[in-house]
Parts: C-alpha cells; structure tokens; sequence
C-alpha cells in the first residue's frame, strides 16, 4: 500500500487531469478542461478559469439551485422573519435547518427558524394559479405570529406558472401596516447555480430593508459582519470575539441576524466582508448609498482570526482598541498553540482536498495550514472567476444570457443619509499603510504551485481524484461523503460541519484541530476490508489498486 501511495502522489497534475477528462466526449471534455486548472503561476498571473457557468446536463453537480441560495442560504439564518415558502412541499422541507444555522431567540424570544412555513402547492394550484393559497398563507401567518416581516420565496413552479408574488407581497404590506412583505424571484431556474439566489436575495434585503431604521445604535467601533451564516454556532464564536474586544457588531448577515438589525445596517461604520462571494453586492451597495467602506476578512483559522481582528482595528487606529484587540490575541492563543503542537506531530505533512460552496474552499486551507497539512487540490461549486483569481478579473467578465437574467439594481448615494466614514486623507494614510479596501484575492494564489483548482466538481470527478491522490481527508458536502468514504478515506463535510462545530475563531480552530486529526489518523480505515479481501475464493480489486 506505501508503494502504491507515493506513486499516487508523484503523479503529475497534467496527468491527472487528462484521467478525469478521459471518458467524457470531446465537447464535455472541451469544456471541463477549461474548469480544471493547473495553479501554475501566482499572483496576478493566475491562469485563467471557466467559473459560474452551466453545468452540462447529465454529470451529477454538487451545486445546488437559485432558490437554495436565495431561501436557504441568505435568508434562511435570520430569526424572526417568518420565511414562506411558495411552492411545493419538497423545497420547503429542504431547505428546513437542513444547513445547520443556529440561532438564540435573544430577549424578544421572536425565533421562526425552527418553522417550517410552506404554501405546500398542489396540482390544481399550478394549473389554477397559486397567488390565492400564497394570499391565505400570508394571512395566516401574519395571524398566528405577527411578525415584524414576512418574505416569499418563489420555487421552480411559481415562475413557470407566472404568480404575481411581488404584487401579492405588496398588498398584504399595505393591509398589515406594521409587517414589512417582501417577494424573492429565486426559481431554482434562474440561474447556473445558488450563486443567483445570493444575489436575488442581496438585491431584495438592499431595497426592502436595509436603512429601514434611522435609530442611532450604541457602541464605540461599529460594524457589520457580512457574509458569516452561523453555521454549528461559527457566529456564536465570533460575535463572542469581538465583544471581547469592544467590537459592536450591528448586524450580521445573516446569520442569527433580526429585521431589525438589517434595517439598521446602515448605521456601521465598518463592513468585514467574510464569505465574498455570496454577499459582496451587499457589502457594495451599502458604500455606494451610505459610504460605509469594506474589508475582506476571515475568521476561518486562529491565525486569520488574529489577522483580521487587527485589520479591524487598525482601521479605527483607536490606540484603546489596539491595545485591548492585543490583550484578546495574548489571551486566546496559549490555548490555541497548545493543542496546534499536540496535533501537528500526527498531521504534518498529510494532505486534503476541499470542494465547498464560493468561499470555505479558500476558507479552511488556513486551518489546515495552521496543523502542516497541505491542500492539494482544492475548488467551489459555484465561485466565480474573482473567487479564484482575485477581483482585479471583475471588469473582464462575461456577462452571459445567465447572468443577465439577474437583476441589476442601480443604486445611488443617500442625498440625505450618505457620510463618508473617514477624510479623504485619513483613507490615503491607511492606503499607504498598505490597508486594502474593497480587495480579495482569491483561492489561486493562495494554492501552492502545481495543485489542481477544479470548479463545479461533480461525482465522477470527486472518486476519480480520490482513486488518483489519494488524499488523507477529503472535504464536500453530504452528497458526496459516503461515496468518498466507501473509497477508505476520511470525509468531512464543510456545509453542514457534520453536526460538528464552530470551527470559527480560536476556540473553534481548536475544535477543528481536534477532529481533524481524529479524523486522519484514525485507524477505522486499515479494518476497512472488502469482501475478495477476506475471502480468496472471490477475486476483485478496487480501482486504485
Ligand atoms: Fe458563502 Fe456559506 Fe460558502 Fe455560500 Fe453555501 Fe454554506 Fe458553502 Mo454550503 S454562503 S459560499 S452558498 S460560505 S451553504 S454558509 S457551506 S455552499 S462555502
């Protein structure tokens, strides 16, 4: 087995891409090769990817739908909005707590996350049309909980159909009077991925809610947490950080986040960008109407953590909030260096690969880097080129029929609400400092040279390079973990975290540090033996062998 192992790992990454392209017709393969990128130059030479397009019919996509992205993923954290669902019963349920967000009701006690609220469509509403059932629907909520905002969700059937949902929305806004009714048009249809639900649901939380209240927000460095949904408590974890620190988060989006807290949004000062891809259009438009600058940031790895909580402060330049971001490092890192040293003794130099969403793929090589493992191939279901090659590729993008099919909302600055946070000279002595508004980099130059960064993976890849590098953990979501599995080697969802969790901030890198190294150096995998294994009289061979 030693043997077979080192030659897997010689194999060279062009041959390893011609293997996963081998069996697929000449137009498939054509267009897949475009996806599957040999990381050869880094900086701004980063070779070129094909991202955010079509998957071919057929090849079995890890992606998910727009509406996953829209219902599931943005809006889907928050707390006490109740989100209906206008379809059939199976995308509600789907897209019921099945991703993990949690959330603590606060002093209002207002929580609908454990709800599940449908239209439940049937047949003779797709043939009749469903805008009564969503009407009713709406009422009744409205009836049984009187929440401060409701928001409809739009399934595949509904677009098909043609229900009116934003006037639907819009007349039950004016009857309440004192609950904000919204619509999303997220068909699972509209477009490659959930990347277009993200952006559905940007544009709708931008125009429907955000600077709904004018209240001025307590706190000293104001600022909100874009992109982070609170997965196995991640934004528990975080939020605990920055309170540490004196950091007042206004809101989060989205995950535990209130209607109240996106209304008010505007009100920060600072917007630390988390997850890039799914929420930068946000983080754009509240600096186009409202003049409040953003940063990347990560709190995926205790080293980023610290990184980044650093950024935060050093854009305040408040010598009190340095110094008190210092003592919170000073404190949380002898615990975080204690179990690092234990656990690199049996994880250095062991490998892993990561296909997850647009950003935890970058996200968690940081934490893997933290225990010297190394990350040799790693993609996103449904990144963008900026995704990987850093946003300096924006301007160059194609703009297809899909994305088209999103609507560009134009935004302008507030005559009366827009401030910009800092002087214009205030904004060039960081510049020159070497701070960086508005900027990512991407997963690409990240990656060591030679690696392969693969977009959309779909199931026959995913086996096909575990058969081939054999890596000692492989990272996906739930579609792909027993498959991977079956093929003896240790798989970690990084969606659902597999019930595990927070893996964010200090303690969570500790947490992440500890099931990591379970995970690589457990011994379950050598029992793994199959059938022709144990009986001579069969004879087989797995693929790798
Ligand atoms: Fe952003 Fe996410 Fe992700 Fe994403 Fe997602 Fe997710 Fe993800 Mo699953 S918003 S892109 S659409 S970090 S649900 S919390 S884990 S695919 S990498």
């Amino acid at each position: 087995m030693a043997t077979t192992d080192k030659k897997k790992a010689a194999m060279e990454p062009a041959a390893v891409k011609a293997e996963l392209l081998k069996l697929y017709p000449a137009k498939v393969a054509r267009k897949r090769a475009k996806q599957i990128m040999i990381n050869e130059a880094l900086g701004n030479e980063t070779p070129e990817i094909s991202a955010n397009v079509r998957t071919t019919p057929g090849i079995i996509t890890m992606r998910g739908c727009t509406y996953a992205g829209c219902k599931g993923v943005i809006m889907g954290p928050t707390r006490d909005i109740v989100n209906l669902v206008h379809g059939p019963i199976g995308c509600s349920f789907y897209a019921w707590l099945t991703r993990r967000n949690q959330t603590d009701a606060g002093v209002d006690g207002e929580n609908y996350i454990p709800y599940c609220f449908s239209t439940d469509m049937q047949d003779s509403d797709i043939i009749f049309g469903g805008e009564k059932k969503l009407t009713a629907a709406i009422q009744e909520a409205y009836d049984l909980f009187h929440p401060k905002s409701i928001a409809v969700f739009a399934t595949c059937p509904v677009g098909l159909i043609g229900d009116d949902i934003h006037t639907v929305a819009k007349r039950m806004k004016e009857k309440f009077g004192d609950c904000n009714v919204y619509a999303f048009s997220c068909e699972g249809y509209k477009g490659v991925s959930q990347s277009a639900g993200h952006h559905i649901a940007n544009n709708q939380v931008f125009k429907h809610i955000v600077g709904e209240n004018d209240a001025e927000k307590p706190g000293k460095y104001k600022i909100n947490l874009l992109g982070e949904y609170n997965i196995g408590g991640d934004g528990f974890e975080i939020d605990r950080i920055f309170k540490k620190c004196g950091i007042t988060s206004i809101s989060t989006f989205s995950g535990n986040a209130t209607y109240d807290q996106f209304a008010s949004a505007h009100k920060a000062d600072l917007n630390a960008v988390m997850c890039h891809r799914s929420i930068n259009y946000v983080a754009d438009m509240l600096e186009t109407k409202y003049g409040i600058p953003w940063i990347k940031v990560n709190f995926i790895g205790a080293d980023a953590t610290a990184k980044s909580l650093r950024k935060i402060a050093q854009y305040f330049g408040d010598q009190e909030l340095i110094d008190t971001v210092e003592k919170v490092i000073a404190e949380e890192m002898p615990a975080v260096m204690t179990a690092r040293t234990d656990v690199r003794t049996r994880t250095e130099g062991k490998t892993a690969m990561m296909f997850v969403g647009g950003s935890r793929a970058h996200h968690y090589k940081e934490l893997f880097n933290e225990m010297g493992m190394k990350t040799i191939s790693a993609g996103y279901e449904f990144g963008h080129r900026d995704d990987y090659e850093g946003r300096q590729v924006i301007p160059t993008l194609e703009v297809d029929a899909d994305s088209r099919n999103i609507e560009e909302i134009h935004v302008e600055a507030d005559p009366t609400r827009f401030a910009p946070r800092k002087t214009p000279a205030e904004f060039k002595a960081l510049e020159d400092a070497g701070y960086k508004f508005k900027h990512y980099d991407g997963l690409a130059p990240d990656m060591d040279k030679g690696t392969l960064i693969i977009d959309d993976l779909n199931q026959y890849e995913a086996e096909k390079l575990v058969e081939l590098m054999k890596p000692d953990i492989f990272c996906a979501g739930v579609k792909e973990k027993y498959s991977i599995q079956k093929l003896g080697v240790p798989m970690k969802q990084l969606h659902s975290y597999d019930s595990g969790g927070p893996y964010a901030g200090f303690k969570g890198a500790i947490n992440f540090y500890h099931e990591i190294d379970r995970l690589v150096n457990s011994r379950v995998w050598s029992y793994m033996k199959a059938p022709w294994q144990k009986n001579p009289e069969l004879s087989a061979a797995y693929v790798w062998e």
